[in-house]
């Protein structure tokens, strides 16, 4: 895309609603809805900004390679992608929930080889080295709950807010690994290149989060 046009990459749903506010304090208004219209890039009220509607988990990748020159991602995915390439340079303070073990209260997770089932790959293996035990980490995609009903897993490691999903699966919460909430980021070469207006909106929605 032209040097002169400013991305911002984000995905539908809970990131795309919280942010919605922070980017109006910034004076960026988009013009189609993601979750009804179809396109991928969304104009905004300003001509030299678009917004980049991805997958939660590519966020980090857009912006690494400078496919984006911005994106607000959770911290949990930014965790597990390593932040290679990228700033992370504000705590937006929405989309919060918490990385954690989850399980059965009555099976301990302290002896042998745990099976642990995740998409969080990289911050389970680094979690269960940190705390000195052997754990086989499984990967899956989605609906983790389900994996240690069926045998798969002895825990599972994924994002938690009301608890309410754990709980409807007769699961509970044992360990917490992390608070979680949504970044910006900003791609390095993007943040020399179009500093200027970097600069602007990052200001803009940091005094907006101050507000509270
Ligand atoms: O859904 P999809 O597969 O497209 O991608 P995604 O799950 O990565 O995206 P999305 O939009 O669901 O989540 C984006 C980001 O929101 C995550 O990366 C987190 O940083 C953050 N977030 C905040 C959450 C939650 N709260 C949350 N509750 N992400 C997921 N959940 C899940 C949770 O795992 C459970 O399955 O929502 C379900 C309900 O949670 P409970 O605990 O309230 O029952
Ligand atoms: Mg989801």
């Amino acid at each position: 895309m032209s040097n002169k046009i400013l991305t911002i990459a984000l995905s539908k749903g809970r990131i795309f609603k919280e942010t919605l506010p922070l980017l109006k304090a910034a004076g960026i208004e988009p013009i189609d809805d993601p979750e009804t219209s179809r396109k991928l890039i969304l104009d905004t009220n300003q001509d030299d900004v678009k917004l980049l509607i991805i997958r939660a988990t590519d966020v980090p990748t857009y912006v690494q390679y400078g496919a984006a020159d911005m994106g607000v991602t959770g911290k949990d995915v930014l965790m597990e992608h390593g932040g290679e390439g990228l700033y992370e340079l504000l705590d937006l303070k929405i989309a919060r929930c918490k990385l954690m073990v989850a399980g059965y209260a009555d099976k301990p997770l302290d002896k042998g080889h745990i099976k642990v089932a995740t998409k969080f790959v990289n911050c389970a293996k680094q979690y269960f080295a940190e705390t000195g035990r052997q754990a086989d980490i499984i990967k899956l995609y989605g609906s983790m709950e389900l994996a240690p009903i069926v045998g798969l897993a002895d825990c599972i490691v994924d994002v938690v807010d009301t608890g309410g999903t754990l709980k409807a699966n007769g699961l509970v919460p044992l360990e917490h690994m992390h608070e979680i909430s949504s970044r910006m980021v900003v791609n390095k070469a993007s943040m020399k290149i179009k500093n200027a207006k970097i600069r602007v909106i990052l200001n803009q929605i940091q005094t907006a989060i101050d507000k509270g």
